[in-house]
């Protein structure tokens, strides 16, 4: 699919894996070709009519009152429920869904991997109208992208509420090859125990996190905030979430972690995850005993168990702290200790993973090249900032529809910030090259990384830190569209 005079197609993708480990930022590529998979297609413009066959489904956004096991909370969910109820449908089926806010304030959805059109990205005041209280909102789209994905409000801090839910996506070609499927929502949880995120925005704002005294200094990763639950599918470990199933079976875990500040470092002790797609997008299968996972992003990993029941366990990156849900196997009883320390130690990281030829971005001249510097501002206790300023005074970055665009993305802090793009998946490293698809890539402290992606789905899209306290005190930019 890549013919570049000169070169066969193993040297071509060997240079450019030496670019995407370096981060040399040398233009590669000579012109533009298919990438194979549908995932490159133009999307319909904003005002294009879905085509699909339709599936409906209904939301509510409400107030309700949430049994965490053993801890019971007032909070916001989607539905009674937390998460919410999944919303799974086949790669291009149309998704008509009816959010209704029973919530005191305005809310949005935005569904988060899915590359849809511009006005139905849930961003208020830059792509949808938000939904006022009391009101309703019909999103409408066809599905492009198969894969674990997820929705929530992008809309303050509410996403560290219980606004929440998976969005399942299923790809028709690739069925996948196991016995069960066991979707892990990961979430740090703080709301109803005697505060709101609010609130601890405000905390955070006006002291700098004095609980706290690291902020921002600290470069291990903890996160700003002390969170005193960790939760896996909603529940606590004094009552965690738990699938049954057969010695010797396949589980695909789709992992989602819907945190607002921590990073999951999770695994099976004793047992490989083996890592078949993140952020929706097919890896080579890549066997890791253990792996780390920011805030948005996903990873979809198959499981063998041996005649043992075993916990999954999250351990939240640098407080101490850790969710579990049990994997029963018939026949044999729970483990009796979890033990987060067994963790392996070593997780791997998105760079050690390869895309599959299938979804990598055609190499192409890059037409736009733009730094995107992550850093803490200094203009008062808690203040983040993208190329040095906040969303409110900041410069977007631009694009043109068609182009290949790469932004050279540095994180200048001791604090770890997921990037997130909307509207698109980018590629690690060099467009043709041969790093893993995502829409939220982790810059942990003082890291660095070059994506290039495909600018062909017009509109302005928000750029973002997935911190969400991070996001809203200014880490926030857009890529706008400007032809
Ligand atoms: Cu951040």
């Amino acid at each position: 699919m890549i013919n570049r005079p000169g070169l066969n197609r193993r040297q071509l993708l060997g240079a450019a894996l030496g670019l995407t480990v370096t981060g040399a930022l040398a233009a590669c590529g000579t012109r533009t070709v298919d990438a194979g998979g549908n995932s490159n297609a133009l999307v319909a413009a904003p005002s294009g009519t879905p085509t699909g066959p339709l599936k409906e489904f209904t939301l509510t956004a409400q107030q309700s009152r949430i049994d965490l096991g053993g801890t019971i909370v007032d909070t916001w969910t989607y539905g009674d429920q937390l998460p919410g109820k999944p919303i799974r449908l086949t790669r291009g089926e149309r998704a008509r869904i009816t959010v209704t806010n029973q919530l005191p304030t305005h809310t949005s959805v935005h569904w988060h991997g899915l590359a849809i059109p511009n006005d139905m990205d849930g961003v208020p005041d830059v792509t949808t109208p938000g939904i006022e209280p009391g009101s309703t909102f019909t999103y409408d789209f066809d599905v492009p992208d198969s894969g674990t994905h997820w929705f929530h409000p992008h809309h303050g801090v509410q996403l560290d509420r219980g606004l929440y839910a998976p969005f399942i996506v299923d790809d028709p070609e690739d069925p996948g090859d196991y016995d069960h499927e066991w979707v892990l929502v990961l979430d740090d949880w703080i709301d109803g125990t005697g505060t709101t995120p609010e609130q601890v925005l405000d905390n955070l704002v006006n002291s700098g996190g004095q609980d706290h005294g690291h902020m921002g200094m600290s470069g291990h990763g903890g996160g700003d905030v002390t969170y005193p639950l960790h939760l896996i599918n909603g529940r606590s470990n004094t009552d965690p979430d738990s699938i049954t199933v057969k010695g010797g079976q396949r589980i695909r875990l789709r992992i989602v972690n819907a945190a607002a500040d921590t990073l999951y470092h999770v695994g099976v002790p004793g047992h490989d995850l083996l890592i078949t797609h993140t952020d929706g997008y097919p890896v080579q299968p890549r066997a890791a005993g253990s792996l780390l996972i920011s805030m948005g992003e996903r990873y979809d990993t198959v499981l063998t168990v041996g005649d043992a029941s075993v916990p999954f366990i999250a351990a939240a990156v640098g407080k101490d702290q850790h969710a579990h849900g049990l994997i029963r196997v018939e026949g044999s009883s729970p483990p009796d200790r979890i033990n987060p320390g067994l963790v392996d130690q070593q997780p791997v990281g998105v760079e050690q993973l390869t895309s599959l030829e299938s979804v990598r971005l055609p190499a192409a001249e890059i037409a736009h090249e733009q730094r995107v510097v992550l850093e803490q501002g200094r203009t008062g206790p808690y203040v983040w900032t993208i190329n040095g300023k906040t969303y409110e005074n900041t410069v977007p970055l631009t694009t043109g529809l068609g182009d290949t665009g790469r932004l050279n993305i540095f994180n200048h802090s001791m604090m770890p910030h997921p990037l997130h793009l909307h509207g698109h998946t980018f590629q690690i490293g060099p467009a043709g090259g041969t790093g893993a698809r995502k829409d939220t890539l982790l810059l942990t402290s003082h890291a660095q990384a070059s994506v290039d992606y495909l600018a062909n789905n017009p509109g302005n899209w928000m750029l973002h830190c997935h911190n969400g306290y991070h996001a809203e005190a200014g880490m926030t930019t857009r890529l706008d569209y400007t032809a």
